[in-house]
C-alpha cells in the first residue's frame, strides 16, 4: 500500500514538473500512465495538471515565464483533460446540465475562462463557449436559445466586472433570471461582489467552480 501510494506521489509530481516545463510528450505519457494504470483521475487533475498551471501562472506573475508560455501550459493541459474525458465521469454530474459561458463584452481575456471550459468539460457538463467580447444582448438571446441550467460569466478587468451585472439584470428584465443559476469568475471578483449583483455564487477557480455547479443544481432540484 505504501509502494502504491509513493506511486501516485510519484506521477503528480512528475505532472506538475512536466507541466512546468511545458514537456507536452511527457505530460501525454504520464496521463496514459494514470489511465492504463487506473489512478484516481481527479488526483492527476487536481493535483497534478492544475497544480502545474497554477504554478506556471505564478512564475508568469513574477515574470519568471512569458505568455506564449503560459498559454502553452494552457493548451497542453487543455489536450490533458480532453484525452481525460472519455476516463471520467462516475462521481461527477454527466450530461446532466449545459453552462453557456463566454467573457462578458469589454474584455478579451480568455485563458482562464477557457480552463474553465475545459474542466466542465472534463466533468461531463455540455458546454457552449461564446467567446470573449460577448455583449449582454448576445448572452440574453443564448440563454432563451440555448436554455442553459448555468450561466458562467467571466471579467478580468474592474471596467468590465459592471457588464457582469448589466447581464443579470437583462435577464431579469427579459423574464429568464429565475430559469439560470449564474455563476462569475475572474480575477478582480469575489464573492462580495457576486452577493451584490445577484448572482447565484463566484468560484475563485475551475475546480471549486465546479463544486459551486453541483451545489447549485443539487439546490435547484430540491425546490422542485
Ligand atoms: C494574460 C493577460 C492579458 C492578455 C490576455 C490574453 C488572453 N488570451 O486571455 C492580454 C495581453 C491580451 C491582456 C490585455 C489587457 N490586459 Co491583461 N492581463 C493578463 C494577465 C497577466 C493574466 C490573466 C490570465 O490569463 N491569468 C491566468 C488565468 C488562468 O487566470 P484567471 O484569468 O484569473 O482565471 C481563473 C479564475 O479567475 C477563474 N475564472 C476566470 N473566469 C471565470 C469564469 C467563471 C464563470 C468562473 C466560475 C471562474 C472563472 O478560473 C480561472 C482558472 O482557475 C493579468 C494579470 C493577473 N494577475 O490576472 C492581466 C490583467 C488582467 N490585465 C490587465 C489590463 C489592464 C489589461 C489591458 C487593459 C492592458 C492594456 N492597457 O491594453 C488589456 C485589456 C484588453 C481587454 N479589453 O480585455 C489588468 C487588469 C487591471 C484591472 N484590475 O482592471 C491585469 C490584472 C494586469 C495588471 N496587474 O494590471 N491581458
Amino acid at each position: 500500500m505504501e509502494n502504491v501510494g509513493m506511486y501516485i506521489e510519484y506521477i503528480r509530481n512528475e505532472i506538475v514538473a512536466a507541466v512546468i516545463d511545458l514537456n507536452e510528450g511527457r505530460v501525454e505519457e504520464l496521463i496514459k500512465k494514470g489511465i492504463d494504470e487506473q489512478i484516481d483521475l481527479t488526483m492527476v487533475i487536481n493535483d497534478g495538471l492544475t497544480v502545474g498551471l497554477r504554478k506556471l501562472g505564478d512564475l508568469f506573475q513574477t515574470g519568471k515565464a512569458f505568455l506564449p508560455e503560459l498559454m502553452k501550459g494552457v493548451t497542453i493541459v487543455h489536450q490533458s483533460l480532453e484525452k481525460l474525458k472519455p476516463h471520467m465521469g462516475k462521481d461527477v454530474i454527466c450530461g446532466k446540465a449545459k453552462l453557456l459561458i463566454g467573457t462578458v463584452a469589454g474584455d478579451i481575456h480568455d485563458l482562464g475562462k477557457n480552463i474553465v471550459s475545459s474542466v466542465f468539460s472534463a466533468a461531463c457538463f455540455e458546454v457552449v463557449d461564446l467567446g470573449v467580447n460577448v455583449s449582454t444582448e448576445l448572452f440574453v438571446e443564448k440563454v432563451k436559445e440555448e436554455h442553459p441550467e448555468l450561466l458562467g460569466l467571466s471579467a478580468l478587468l474592474t471596467t468590465t466586472m459592471v457588464n457582469q451585472r448589466k447581464v443579470i439584470e437583462a435577464l431579469t428584465k427579459a423574464g429568464l433570471r429565475d430559469n439560470v443559476k449564474i455563476i462569475i469568475g475572474g480575477a478582480p471578483v469575489s464573492g462580495s461582489w457576486a452577493k451584490m449583483i445577484n448572482a447565484d455564487g463566484f468560484a475563485e477557480d475551475a475546480f471549486s467552480a465546479i463544486k459551486k455547479a453541483e451545489q447549485l443544481l443539487k439546490s435547484n432540484q430540491n425546490r422542485i
